[in-house]
């Protein structure tokens, strides 16, 4: 990480205070308030939104979604044609690959997500694995190429917005076209007709607004690809972003100052509730700090909502009057824990540095 102001490469931070740039994207792209973790489903205007150009226009009468290239049977699918596949409906918890940049220091400049870029929802679609057979892959076909709608520039590079993944990613049973959430259709800043929707992995490959599969005989290196690379500096090769890391977050407890947002509790018995999630496979643990990460108890842990979606816990907590820094981690399936430091990127992605909320019990 670089230490000193004068060396930081472009898009790192040069001062701790938020540019205007980054309250730009801020006022857009909003996440969940934290305490909207009490809903299984989050109500979909609560739901976090990221979208890096425009949410483009878009008549569902009039689209299509093509799937072209290495095929041998190219398709160009209404969205009738869509919804008369056949339906799955998958209760999602999706996060940011940004979330948590803005607690980095020094901090990537791009969206400033503190810890709230999460939500969970219940998406309609149709699997795109037969969709893709339909279509006949060609042999030399290696990744599918996903391009949405959308259309701007970024790092100097004008471009649709567009992902792609592996034959392999994009043929799993969970990946779906998704064309309604929490059963209405899309609306328009999640992708408005459809959407692809990767289950497990961070959002940015969920392409909204699609338009365009493409099979292509060669690993894609679009713009949107190479974004998404963990690096410590921006010339390092580093490495991609793939699944969601490990996160528990709490809902604040007590009440908030307005500005400042300081909480105060009432002293005595309560109970610290929140939700975790990992794409890597269940939460087997969240453990709780209420010493500022100094000693640690186990949280109870409730039933996941589904196989891709977060789970509840809880935890019993006797508050002392006087400060306290509440500190809250998860551990999934594979061993993994989230870090109590900084796990510090150049572009500031899957941080999943544990939450601290400070209260004070009167
Ligand atoms: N076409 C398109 N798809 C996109 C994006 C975008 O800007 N354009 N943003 C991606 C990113 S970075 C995230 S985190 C998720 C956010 O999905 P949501 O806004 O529905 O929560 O959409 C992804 N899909
Ligand atoms: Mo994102």
């Amino acid at each position: 990480m670089p230490s000193d102001e004068n060396d930081r490469p472009a898009g790192v931070a040069a001062s701790e205070g938020i540019t205007l740039q980054e309250l730009q994207l801020a006022a857009r792209n909003h996440g969940m308030p934290l305490e909207g973790l009490r809903y299984d489903v989050t109500p979909i205007g609560l739901h976090y939104l990221l979208i890096h150009f425009d949410i483009p226009g878009a008549d569902a009468s009039a689209w299509t979604l093509s799937v072209e290239g290495r095929v041998r049977h190219p398709l160009a699918l209404s969205m009738d044609a869509l919804r008369a596949r056949p339906a799955v409906t998958l209760t999602v918890t999706m996060e940011c690959a940004g979330n948590g940049r803005a607690r980095l220091y020094p901090r990537p400049l791009s969206q400033p997500w503190l810890s709230e870029a999460v939500g969970t929802a219940e998406w309609t679609g149709t699997p795109l694995g037969a969709v893709l057979e339909e279509a006949g892959l060609e042999d030399d076909a290696v990744e599918l190429v996903f391009t949405g709608a959308d259309h701007g520039t970024q790092g100097g590079e004008e471009q649709d917005y567009q992902r792609s993944l592996t034959i392999a990613d994009a043929t799993r049973d969970e990946v779906v076209l998704a064309y309604e959430v929490d059963g209405r259709p899309l609306p328009p800043q999640h992708g408005f007709p459809v959407r692809l929707l990767v289950p497990g992995w961070y959002g940015m490959t969920s392409v909204k607004w699609l338009r365009r599969i493409d099979a292509v005989a060669e690993p894609f290196e679009g713009y949107q690809m190479d974004a998404y690379r963990l690096r410590q500096a921006p010339d390092d090769p580093g490495v991609p972003v793939t699944r969601m890391q490990p996160r528990a977050l709490m809902i604040p407890p007590g009440f908030p100052e307005f500005f400042e947002r300081v909480r105060t509790v009432e002293a005595g018995p309560q109970v610290l509730e929140g939700r975790a999630w990992s794409g890597w496979g269940p939460v087997v643990r969240v453990e709780v700090s209420v010493d500022g990460g100094t000693t640690w108890e186990d949280a109870a842990l409730g039933e996941p909502l589904g196989r891709y979606a977060w789970r509840g816990w809880s935890f019993a907590w006797d508050a002392t009057p006087g400060e306290h820094e509440l500190v809250v981690r998860a551990t999934d399936e594979t061993g993994s824990i989230q870090p109590t430091d900084q796990p510090w990127n150049h572009h500031g992605l899957a941080n999943n540095m544990a939450q601290r909320v400070v209260v004070t019990a009167r």
